[in-house]
């Protein structure tokens, strides 16, 4: 058994005994009630589900098994000469609860790119996708093409313990998240590059060695890399693109399955797509008002216009959070030390600085604070990766870690097929009344 497998084994091991003690003392407790506006509003706040990968506060954002972003920073390993540490290192963390060493963060990178080819056919589906279909749609594609490679679907069908499950699961997502990068890298130098592809290089880390299928082999590319694909793989069970590989990993659709939902679920404009939205946003205002250094009465202006024809402000707001979003802190501080010249940049920090008053006096705006994807486009059209509508697959194949962690963790558990109650509104009235009685 290979290091992370037997490192998660241990971990899970004592947990689930854990667990079933604490469900057989406590199972009759209520940890929550609902309300009607709940039910109605998206289910907001309600606590039903299990995850272990991390945790949402609403002040100081996402913690990964207990740490925060800039901890994360500070605590998880860099090598050779990264200066951001390595999403490998988070990975592990997810899956044992604890901060690998440098050599258990080098082995599981080579790991990853041992486990990186891709089978040809999927190539040639992704080929066959014309240009004008979105990249968020051919990574689903792509991701649902590689699904003739499940360990766990096969060994299911050939008869296995639910004991076991945890193991293929493990084995599944280890393989899907090294064939990420060159599945990402393949439909972005497809699309937009004339289909000149770049062989990977099985030297890197997993971000850098992305970063170079991408085509841009500087350092300091690199090192964003290595932060986005940290800063964007979880956060917590609740969001839509979680809890969608969440459910449909409970009816035991393998990883592939699963996560191809997930990728569908994250390109939903109020959701993952948010990240171009902004930057198609802000050229529209650049646009607008003719000029790309627009002054903060301008930005303030043409927020207004855009909340008085009914729309939304891309990259504000956020179902969970109530303080401007760690993740977007922590691109500032990269930007800020890599691209403070930069005038898209900078109209990305003015933004920050007129639009949270502006949401906040429309009295409605539970967070008027900016979230991950306010800042992400503005750092990647600087190093060159000018398509936006690329970036929300950048995203996905960072969020696939914290997603596929977890469902590593569901078949540990043995969790059930999910299945919650729905009501007609009739059944609500007669309920209402019965309650008024
Ligand atoms: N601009 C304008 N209006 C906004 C707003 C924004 N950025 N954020 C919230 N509102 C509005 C809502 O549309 C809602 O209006 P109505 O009552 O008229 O329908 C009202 O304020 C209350 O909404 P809320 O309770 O504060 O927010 P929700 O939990 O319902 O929604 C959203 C959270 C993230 C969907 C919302 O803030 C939004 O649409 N933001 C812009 C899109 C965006 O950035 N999405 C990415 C979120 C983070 C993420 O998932 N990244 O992947």
């Amino acid at each position: 058994m290979d290091l992370l497998k037997s490192a998660f084994k241990a971990s899970f091991a004592a947990k689930t005994e854990e667990l079933k003690d604490l469900l057989k003392a406590n199972g009759n407790l209520v940890i929550d009630q609902v309300k009607i506006e709940q039910l109605h509003g998206g289910m907001r706040g309600i606590k039903l589900m299990l995850w272990e990968t991390s945790s949402l506060d609403a002040i100081e954002g996402i913690r990964f098994r207990g740490y925060n972003i800039p901890q994360l920073q500070e605590l998880l390993p860099r090598i050779h000469g990264a200066k951001e540490p390595l999403p490998e290192g988070l990975f592990w963390l997810m899956l044992t609860g604890e901060i690998p060493s440098n050599e258990q963060v080098e082995w599981l990178s080579k790991d990853w790119a041992s486990r990186a080819e891709i089978p040809q056919h999927v190539y040639k589906i992704l080929d066959s996708l014309n240009n004008s279909v979105h990249p968020m749609t051919q990574l689903s594609i792509g991701i649902l093409s590689l699904q003739s490679e499940s360990i766990f679907a096969k060994k299911y069908d050939e008869g296995i313990t639910k004991s076991s499950y945890w193991e293929y699961m493990y084995e599944d997502t280890v393989n899907l998240i090294a064939r990420l990068p060159g599945l990402a890298a393949y439909i972005y130098r497809k699309c937009f590059h004339n289909s000149q592809h770049i062989a990977a290089d099985p030297s890197l880390d997993w971000s850098a060695n992305f970063a170079h299928m991408l085509g841009n082999d500087s350092p300091d590319f690199k090192d964003l890399m290595r932060l986005y694909m940290t800063i964007h793989a979880d956060h917590e069970g609740g969001n839509a693109s979680a809890h969608t590989v969440h459910l449909i990993g409970s009816t035991l659709s393998d990883a592939y399955l699963a996560l191809a939902g997930g990728i569908n679920a994250l390109a939903g404009p109020l959701h993952g797509l948010a990240n171009q939205e902004v930057m198609d946003w802000i050229y529209e205002m650049i646009a607008h008002l003719g000029t790309d250094n627009p002054s903060k009465d301008q930005i303030k202006e043409y927020v207004k216009k855009t909340l008085s024809e009914g729309k939304i402000v891309p990259g504000y707001g956020h179902a969970v959070l109530r303080a401007p979003d760690p993740r977007f802190l922590a691109q500032k501080e990269f930007g800020k030390e890599y691209c403070a010249n930069d005038p898209l940049v900078n109209i990305v920090w003015n933004v920050f600085d007129v639009v949270p008053t502006i949401l906040e006096d429309l009295g409605k705006v539970k967070n008027p604070w900016p979230n991950v994807d306010a800042h992400s486009g503005a750092l990647l059209e600087f190093y060159g990766i000018k398509e936006h509508n690329f970036y929300t697959v950048l995203f996905g194949v960072s969020r696939a870690m914290g997603v596929l962690a977890q469902l590593c963790w569901d078949r540990a558990y043995g969790l059930p097929l999910e299945r919650p109650k729905s009501i007609t509104t009739e059944e609500l009235k007669e309920f209402i009344l019965q309650t008024a009685n």
